[in-house]
């Protein structure tokens, strides 16, 4: 038996739409795999959408391409992660479920998780993930036991960083122990922190995380190039994983250090340094602080008119600064992390604490629908809010 693991697909999540489009065709292509391999079914744990309510264009291309697995009678299980979980339940994975096109195996009857029942036997269920990891407290009150003695051959999905999976790079990230989970699981499709892993664990089972499906911000286009998922080969109790990389535009990633130059060098340097480059992404990260001259100064859109031919070219000058601005103390985290730690340093001053502040967050967080009136997004948000300070 063989099933197919991913997650962290973030459709619709680059605001540029080129790689918008490229990320739509890496999901594309695991799919097609999916199809050659003969997988069982494909496992999805959380964040399909890089939001609960993508735009209909991305709602229909998606659709289009998991109907193909339809076509071919392989089931997609899934759960929702921090992205596409909605508190309100308004989130697209429900319209694709009712479409028949998913499943989502988080289901719960008199407050016990249940099992969803593949044709091949295995047994499938999981936890959704929320934003700043807030279903660690779902977990705690989480029934295990009943999970734990279920026979078979079983899968736990989840979207939570644990901290034994965790690289030295993550070591300052907050994460969840292990022991959340329930045991004796053979298999762990987990999703949410954008690393590769998989690995067998005492009293568990195997516990992986495929990674993004795409790289889904400027430093995971030069550090991953690009993303991949599981194929897990399962003979007997023997759980085999394989990493299969979607390579579908190759990535140039240039360093500049701009320290003590003029503008005039900087482009020059570019040019000179940039080479190779057709139908390729190029990134460029221009650090440091300039001689003389304002960031201005360096004409980017004439300097790009040079690689008409890549495929898309993006530039990072988050720490490029000039004389009179050095002091400005720039953040490299994401927009995320900084908000965590804000709301983490401040919320002893305020009214709510840090977690009600992070559902604040999630609820607040909402774009109105095509063709929603203003009237019907304000009472939406309006609701959503009170079934949170329950008024
Ligand atoms: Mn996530």
């Amino acid at each position: 038996m063989k099933f197919a693991h991913l997650s962290d697909c973030h459709i619709g999540g680059w605001r540029e739409d080129t790689l918008r489009d490229v990320n739509l065709k890496s999901f594309e292509k695991a799919i097609d795999i999916c199809i050659e391999e003969y997988v069982g079914f494909v496992i999805i744990a959380g964040d399909l959408f890089d939001t609960a309510l993508p735009s209909i264009e991305i709602l229909k291309q998606t659709a289009k391409i998991l109907s193909k697995l339809k076509e071919y009678d392989i089931p997609v299980y899934l759960i929702p992660g921090s992205h596409d979980f909605s508190a309100s339940g308004k989130t697209m994975l429900d319209v694709l479920e009712n479409s028949g096109l998913v499943i989502n195996v988080m289901k719960f009857l008199d407050g016990k998780l249940q099992f969803t029942t593949d044709r091949t036997g295995v047994k499938l269920t999981g936890m959704y993930g929320k934003k700043g990891g807030l279903e660690t407290s779902d977990y705690a009150v989480l029934e295990k036991e009943h999970l734990e003695k279920e026979e078979g051959f079983k899968i736990f999905l989840f979207h939570t960083l644990l901290n034994e999976l965790k690289p030295n790079e993550f070591e300052m990230i907050e994460a969840s122990p292990i022991s959340i989970l329930p045991r004796g699981f053979n298999y762990y499709a987990g999703g949410h922190p954008h690393f590769v892993y998989s690995k067998y664990h005492e009293g568990y089972g195997v516990l992986s995380y495929p990674g993004p499906l795409y790289p889904n911000n400027f430093q995971e286009l030069e550090k991953l190039k690009h993303g991949g998922f599981f194929i897990i080969n399962v003979n007997g109790n023997s759980v085999e994983t394989k990493h299969i990389p979607l390579k579908i535009v190759d990535i140039l990633s240039y360093f500049i250090n701009a320290e003590d130059k003029d503008p005039k060098d900087i482009e020059e340097e570019i040019i000179n340094k940039v080479q190779d480059y057709k139908n390729k992404i190029i990134t460029l990260r221009i650090e440091g602080c300039l001689k003389s001259g304002k960031l201005s100064d360096i004409n980017f859109k004439k300097l790009f008119d040079n690689f008409s031919e890549a495929y898309f070219i993006l530039k990072n000058t988050n720490k490029l600064t000039t004389k009179e601005f050095k002091e400005l103390d720039v953040d490299l985290r994401g927009v995320e992390d900084i908000e965590f730690s804000l709301i983490k340093e401040n919320s002893k001053e305020a009214f709510f604490d840090e977690s009600k502040i992070l559902e604040f967050i999630n609820v607040l967080d909402k774009e109105k629908l095509e063709g929603e009136k203003s009237a019907d997004f304000e009472n939406r948000v309006i609701r959503d809010i009170d079934k949170l300070i329950g008024l």
